[in-house]
């Protein structure tokens, strides 16, 4: 089946044009003005609005077994809310256990994820070491088409990668071809705050944040970024939520270290005054790490940004219900960390980044598209609009409003970290692999449509 996008304004990362788009067999074949297409083509006619590339989240976690409990949304169901929202490629993480065989946990999460409706790929987490790891990575890299290693820098006692570790796997990547990737929070500083609150009585979810300070993530992205420079190696810091984190970036930048940094639209949008919320439930939902920080950090992000520091966005997305994070009634340090936003990241980004000036609509598509797609090395099969590109592409209408709502959403969660947020400009269709697979709130994903895209090594 083919499909023609007729009438709209194509906007990449480097340029806008009128033209129209024309796909078959789920790639793009044409783009230009006035295409005809067969008798037997779909049309959507795209007047009035813009034609980009479909969003690439990074960063999610579908159905990740988790501090006890399983995420709420699997593979299907979270590719589906994705793509109910303009995202057509998802990067989720293999996170092998202590002492599980990397390969093992690689083909779990395979299996988990043949659901998927829209395309997907894997940084695989690094937990522990030892000579099959070594291996395991170069299998990876040279046979399964990943090309990213993430490493916990907190998660003491689970999935913590310590210094040894890190200098072990950093070391492996970078002889592979491979960049290594860091959730960087100060593990033992962590932990021992946890311990001395509880111990003081602070057991709710206000603990959380306090737990986490900007100072632990700040330091954790400096030593990660000291070590990557001695090694010589690229890094990509994941979820960057503060301005000391954000400097070690901007400084490591200055000094010509190529150092990428992710924000979260929830970083962005959300602050941290929901912890003081009394309503456990709400205030527990909010819990993810790092958390919800300050306004003045909100402002810093936005800079960083609009400037270029950090170059994409995610949403970390790990959803888990209210009966799940009443796992940690009585003890904040139990509450399943995360939150969810992989279906709202878009018109977030769009109504609070393009909307207010902030970002240029082509700076929208790099920080949502395409920066993903160069850094994990799919470009411009993902997130551009190329002949011979896959056909993943959001129409968006600019002058739609949607409000946001967990009883509206598509996610399987029952809580929205944007709830009642009213926002200008949203998707009317979203198309996967060439197929319409949203119009007009119709949300036709198909189970199992997703395929597993490999990301070369970076040679
Ligand atoms: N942070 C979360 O909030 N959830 C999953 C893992 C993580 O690092
Ligand atoms: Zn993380
Ligand atoms: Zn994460």
């Amino acid at each position: 089946m083919s499909l023609l996008i007729r009438g709209g304004t194509v906007v990449t990362a480097d340029m806008e044009e009128r033209a129209d788009v024309f796909c078959d067999e789920g790639k793009i074949v044409a783009v230009g003005p006035d295409l005809e297409a067969p008798i037997t083509a779909e049309v959507i006619d795209a007047g009035g609005q813009y034609v980009m590339p479909g969003g690439i989240d990074p960063h999610t976690h579908m159905q990740l077994p988790f501090m006890g409990t399983v995420a709420s949304e699997d593979f299907f169901t979270g590719t589906a809310a994705a793509m109910a929202g303009g995202t057509t490629q998802i990067i989720d993480f293999v996170i092998p256990d202590p002492e599980q065989p990397l390969m093992a946990a690689y083909k779990d999460w395979r299996s988990w994820a043949e659901k998927a409706a829209a395309d997907y790929s894997f940084h695989v987490a690094i937990t522990w070491w030892d000579e099959s790891v070594h291996q395991d990575m170069e299998t990876l890299v040279m046979e399964e088409g990943v090309n990213s290693f993430k490493h916990f820098m907190a998660y003491k006692g689970a999935i913590m990668a310590d210094d040894e570790i890190l200098y072990n796997s950093f070391t492996r990547a970078l002889e592979l071809g491979a960049i290594p990737t860091v959730h960087a929070e100060n593990g033992e500083m962590v932990i021992q705050l946890q311990q001395k609150l509880m111990s003081e009585g602070i057991t709710g979810p206000k603990g959380h944040p306090l737990s986490r300070p900007p100072q632990a993530e700040g330091e954790a992205a400096n030593r990660a970024i000291r070590l990557a420079e001695v090694i010589g190696t690229p890094l990509y810091v994941v979820h960057v939520s503060c301005r000391q984190a954000l400097e070690e970036i901007i400084r490591a930048r200055l000094e010509g270290h190529r150092v990428y940094g992710e924000v979260l639209a929830g970083h962005l949008l959300v602050d941290e005054s929901v912890y003081d919320s009394q309503d456990f439930e709400y205030a527990a939902a909010h819990v993810m790490s790092p958390p919800f920080r300050a306004k003045e950090h909100q402002a810093a992000l936005w800079k960083g940004l609009q400037s270029g520091s950090l170059q994409t966005t995610a949403t970390d997305h790990c959803c888990f219900k209210a009966d799940q994070k009443a796992m940690g009634k009585d003890d904040f340090t139990q509450i399943p960390n995360g939150t969810g936003g992989v279906e709202d990241r878009l018109a977030v980004l769009w109504h609070h980044g393009v909307n207010t000036g902030r970002l240029t609509r082509s700076e929208f598509v790099a920080a949502t598209s395409t920066n993903a797609a160069k850094i994990f090395n799919i470009y411009p099969r993902k997130g551009s609009i190329h002949v011979g590109a896959d056909a993943d592409l959001v129409v968006w209408d600019p002058k739609a409003t949607r409000t946001i709502s967990a009883k509206t959403h598509h996610q399987n969660v029952d809580f929205n970290i944007f709830e009642g947020m009213t926002v200008e400009g949203t998707n009317s269709h979203t198309v996967s692999q060439g197929k319409i697979t949203f119009a007009n709130g119709d949300l036709r994903a198909e189970r199992g449509a997703g395929r597993y895209i490999k990301r070369p090594r970076f040679v």
